[in-house]
């Protein structure tokens, strides 16, 4: 999907995701409520339009990677609902048997690299992804996520130094949903700019309207494409807005409700798309009614699944601990 004209099938399909992983989130929320899921757990909602515009995009090979706040990136990539419920809930049918948990999934098939829970970890990893990828020259891009407080972690910057010299094809995205835990990004930055965030290193960026899917495939069709035609890296700074907690222990005494109140009224990604949907392709009540069964559907399925799946066995305790 390269064009602005977007036809009224593309723009659905991109509802149909931003919505599967809203609604999905929603489940894996309740389910840790109800003592289903344990450890950590962070959840997408609000920022659904970064990673659904971006694939929209991406061709087939490319990859990507990310960090805890992955269960979008694994949805809009094509994994499978179930496995990633099954692995959230420690069930030996989830993407790593049970054992990795939120944080730590993966899926080679689907270009999927993490899941990983150190911030700003998966940047040199994105970056060496992308090596690999000029050194087959197989045009590939690997989209490396992180949010705008991992973007002050200093491997970062040697991320950004090795892929520039090496001209290596990664799109960094800043995902700035404003806040790291609970501290907000005015506090702990000394500018706001993330997009210029690799001008030192002759990166060049662009901020972009991520509550906008259309707006984010545009920009990151872009980025790819000065990626594939060799130019090195580009940097997108996504700017978004996390709608829950940091995590699910989060005590929400750094911004007012009104704040959260205000973007979800006035900003919401999957809202916005649905306004473009009625307006320019006059989609009707019963279009969405039947899409909202239909993920209904996919997310009851996927609890269900998980939680009718077995836990690890005790012996598995001995297995996947050593690659070789
Ligand atoms: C190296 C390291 N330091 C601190 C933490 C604790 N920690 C987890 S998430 C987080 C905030 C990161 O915020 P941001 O990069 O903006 O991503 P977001 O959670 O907003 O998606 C911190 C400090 C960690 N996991 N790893
Ligand atoms: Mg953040």
């Amino acid at each position: 999907m390269k064009n602005t004209s977007v036809s009224k099938k593309e723009l659905f399909e991109l509802y149909h995701k931003m919505l599967l992983i809203r609604r999905f989130e929603e489940k894996a929320g309740q389910l840790y409520g109800m003592g289903h899921i344990g450890g950590f757990c962070h959840l997408y909602i609000g920022q659904e339009a970064v990673v659904v515009g971006i694939d929209s995009i991406k061709e087939n090979g490319d990859q990507n990677i990310t960090s805890y706040r992955d269960h979008g990136h694994m949805l809009a990539c094509g994994m499978d609902p179930k496995m990633v419920m099954a692995e959230l809930t420690g069930r030996f049918t989830g993407y790593s048997k049970g054992k990795g948990g939120s944080m730590h999934m993966f899926s080679k098939s689907e270009g999927f690299y993490g899941g990983h829970g150190i911030v700003g970890a998966q940047v040199p990893i994105g970056a060496g992804i992308a090596f690999a990828n000029k050194y087959k020259k197989n045009k590939r891009v690997c989209f490396t996520y992180f949010g705008e407080g991992a973007a002050n972690q200093g491997q970062v910057y040697e991320a950004f130094n090795m892929a520039s010299l090496w001209k290596l094809p990664v799109v960094f995205v800043i995902e700035n949903n404003q806040y790291a835990m609970g501290t907000s990004m005015v506090r702990a930055s000394s500018t706001e700019e993330m997009f210029a965030r690799g001008l030192a290193f002759n990166i060049p960026g662009k901020a972009v309207n991520g509550m906008n899917v259309l707006d984010v495939a545009k920009e990151a069709a872009r980025a790819a494409d000065h990626c594939r035609a060799g130019k090195g890296p580009f940097i997108l700074e996504m700017k978004t807005y996390r709608y829950r907690g940091h995590s699910m222990s989060d005590p929400a005494k750094y911004r007012t409700r009104e704040e959260v109140q205000k973007v979800r009224e006035e900003k919401d990604p999957i809202d916005t798309l649905r306004s473009i949907l009625i307006e320019e392709h006059k989609v009707s009540e019963k279009e969405f009614k039947e899409t909202d069964a239909e993920i209904k559907g996919i997310v009851t399925e996927a609890s269900d699944f998980a939680l009718n799946s077995p836990e690890p066995d005790i012996k598995e305790l001995w297995t996947d601990v050593y690659a070789g």
